[in-house]
């Protein structure tokens, strides 16, 4: 009798606890909410869209190795863990309940008879709450939530744990039977359906009002809270694809994009977008244009600010720094990759809205006019980047010597002026129209004359003597998605897409051309960047390989699933070849060159661009 009825009353908790079966049950209907852990080293982070941030001062984490933690990259590390005493190998138990997402996590962990429910939100920019209920036990269960940080001292008080490092402070907080708080943790004896509920407060510079802050992190609704990070999921536009990996890894997609949209902070005077929260903490141009992509189908007031904030930082003279900081003085010197205008027209077509053009047009056209004029040195009607990092591909081998004009920059020039034409023509100013129209006419004219070689039927950079740096790159690509190139060019430049010792490898596209001795796994220099197979499949389309486009959507498509359900991560580029998760391939390094160079640091992982144009993609953008 006796086991009879404490297994009625496991089976109760559990039914009563797993509050995300009824999400499990919409998966028939598409919802395929993100659960894969996978590597760790996910992006977890407060995202604008529920309140106020902070990139002065950001508490900003990642899912860690052991499957269970969080890491936060404030200026002193701090690592949040879930230990049990019982059993120090307790494991994750992937389950198709579970939800790992860029702000909500839940997730089971057991061993041996023993069954955990561990919860992780962020309650505000600055707090991070969550709960560990015993599900299932033998006994009551020892857990424990520990807190490492470098270097700090620690001070205990009751329930409450504070970290004093310099200027940063932490407290963390708990609440649950037989509570214990010691140095760097909370204890507490988990009775069957008991939970030990805790929060970790990040206190820089406002530790006047922190015991409040505490006592209302600790008695926040986490059962709501949790409702409403879901919810984010269910409103958004469902994908059609009948492959679910593809489904789930759109919603993880969705998240990377959520949790990368941060708030109008002094100089930067719109809401606005970030490559990863961390380490890219700042916005940078071509990013926000590819983010505002994807941000379109599913939050179009986001996708227009995020194009706003980057034109609320333009200076009068048209110039638009390549990174943008809240503080004008810290912005860089460089400009970057100008498509700004071509992402503009593509959010008002899906979120039209003529306010946005009329506030974004004079600031574009003066963009596009700082491009041509203040960036052709040699007044020769082609543009220069300058430096390389102004070209956002900052190792690839293109620059290994001193590069003069640019064929990405100004096929992106003549771009941008195809879409201010429209523009012109949508706000009235037919003079301005016209403008355009000469102005594509010339340096198209002029790209075609100096940057196309007909012998290999490719286009190159030049050298400041004006001889063509022959070095086939993914940049050489760029005047079929610009309109620039002809119906004959156009073919040449698909033979090369095609050729399996070119470009058409496991995972097309490669930044370098197969058949380059500079090829390698090294950043810009051998492996894929998807912003540059989103370029490509619209510059396919363009030109009427619509065959050829789909395959290279489908394909992008299904890699960067495919190494989402390994590595539970959205990479900044992938192995063009197919076999190596990107976490393995190299980095820039000693001089940002070569196979065999160092690794300067860790992969960027869960980049906001592949993951809108993951989103923008699979919903047919
Ligand atoms: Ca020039």
């Amino acid at each position: 009798m006796w086991n009879v009825s404490e297994s009625i009353t496991i089976a109760a908790l559990i039914s009563g606890f797993l509050s995300l079966s009824s999400a499990g049950a919409e998966d028939a209907r598409g919802l395929e909410l993100p659960n894969v852990w996978g590597q760790g080293g996910a992006l977890f982070a407060f995202s604008g869209f529920d309140g106020k941030t902070d990139c002065r001062h950001p508490f900003v984490g990642s899912t860690s190795w052991d499957g269970r933690g969080l890491t936060f990259h404030t200026d002193a590390p701090v690592s949040l863990r879930l230990v049990l005493h019982s059993n120090g190998k307790a494991k994750r138990l992937p389950s198709q309940d579970e939800i790992i997402a860029g702000d909500v996590i839940s997730s089971l962990i057991g061993c041996s008879g023993t069954k955990l429910k561990l919860r992780y939100l962020l309650l505000n920019k600055d707090t991070v709450i969550g709960e560990v209920k015993a599900l299932e036990a033998p006994g009551p269960v020892d857990v424990r939530i520990a807190v490492e940080i470098g270097g700090s001292r620690m001070e205990t008080q009751a329930n409450i744990v504070t970290f004093h490092t310099g200027a940063e402070e932490f407290v963390l907080a708990g609440e649950g039977p037989d509570l214990k708080a010691d140095q760097g943790g909370l204890t507490a004896r988990l009775p069957l359906g008991e939970s030990l509920r805790f929060a970790l407060l990040y206190c820089c510079g406002q530790s006047a009002d922190i015991g409040k802050r505490t006592k209302a992190a600790l008695s926040a609704n986490q059962e709501k809270l949790f409702q409403k990070r879901v919810a984010f999921f269910r409103q958004l536009p469902k994908p059609k694809s009948d492959d679910s990996l593809l489904r789930r890894t759109y919603y993880k997609c969705a998240s990377v994009q959520k949790v990368n949209c941060v708030t109008a902070q002094d100089a930067i005077l719109f809401d606005w977008t970030t490559p990863d929260r961390w380490p890219h903490r700042y916005m940078w141009i071509w990013d926000s244009a590819f983010h505002a992509l994807g941000l379109r189908h599913f939050a179009p007031e986001w996708a227009r600010n995020a194009i706003k904030a980057v034109l609320s930082k333009q200076r009068p003279n048209g110039f638009i720094p390549h990174k943008m900081t809240p503080d004008d003085q810290l912005d860089s010197k460089l400009i970057q990759p100008p498509i700004l205008s071509w992402a503009a027209w593509k959010v008002f077509e899906t979120a039209g809205d003529e306010e946005f053009i009329r506030y974004c047009y004079p600031r574009l056209k003066a963009a596009a006019l700082f491009g041509c004029k203040e960036m052709d040195a040699d007044h020769n009607g082609l543009s220069e980047w300058g430096h390389r990092f102004a070209s956002g591909m900052d190792n690839s081998p293109r620059f290994d010597r001193p590069v003069g004009d640019a064929v990405d920059l100004n096929a992106y020039l003549v771009n941008e002026m195809f879409y201010l034409e429209k523009m012109a023509l949508k706000l009235g100013l037919a003079a301005d129209a016209r403008m355009w129209t000469q102005m594509q006419r010339e340096r198209s004219r002029k790209v075609n004359e100096l940057l196309w070689d007909r012998e290999t039927g490719f286009y190159y950079d030049l050298d400041p003597e004006g001889k063509q740096i022959k070095i086939k790159t993914v940049a050489g690509f760029t005047p079929l998605f610009a309109g620039v190139c002809s119906k004959e060019q156009a073919a040449a430049l698909v033979e090369h897409l095609t050729n399996p010792k070119e470009f058409q490898r496991a995972f097309p596209l490669p930044s370098v051309s197969a058949d380059e001795p500079t090829f390698c796994d090294n950043m810009w220099r051998g492996p894929v960047w998807i912003n540059y197979n989103r370029l490509v499949i619209e510059g396919l389309a363009r030109y009427g390989y619509q065959d050829e486009a789909s395959k290279l959507r489908s394909i992008t498509l299904k890699e960067i699933a495919r190494w989402y359900a390994r590595d539970g991560v959205i990479y900044e580029f992938y192995d063009s070849e197919g076999t190596r998760s990107p976490a393995e391939l190299h980095r820039k390094g000693k001089a940002g060159i070569g196979v065999g160079a160092r690794r300067t640091g860790p992969c960027v992982r869960d980049y906001h661009w592949t993951a809108a144009i993951f989103v923008d993609q699979i919903l047919g953008g």
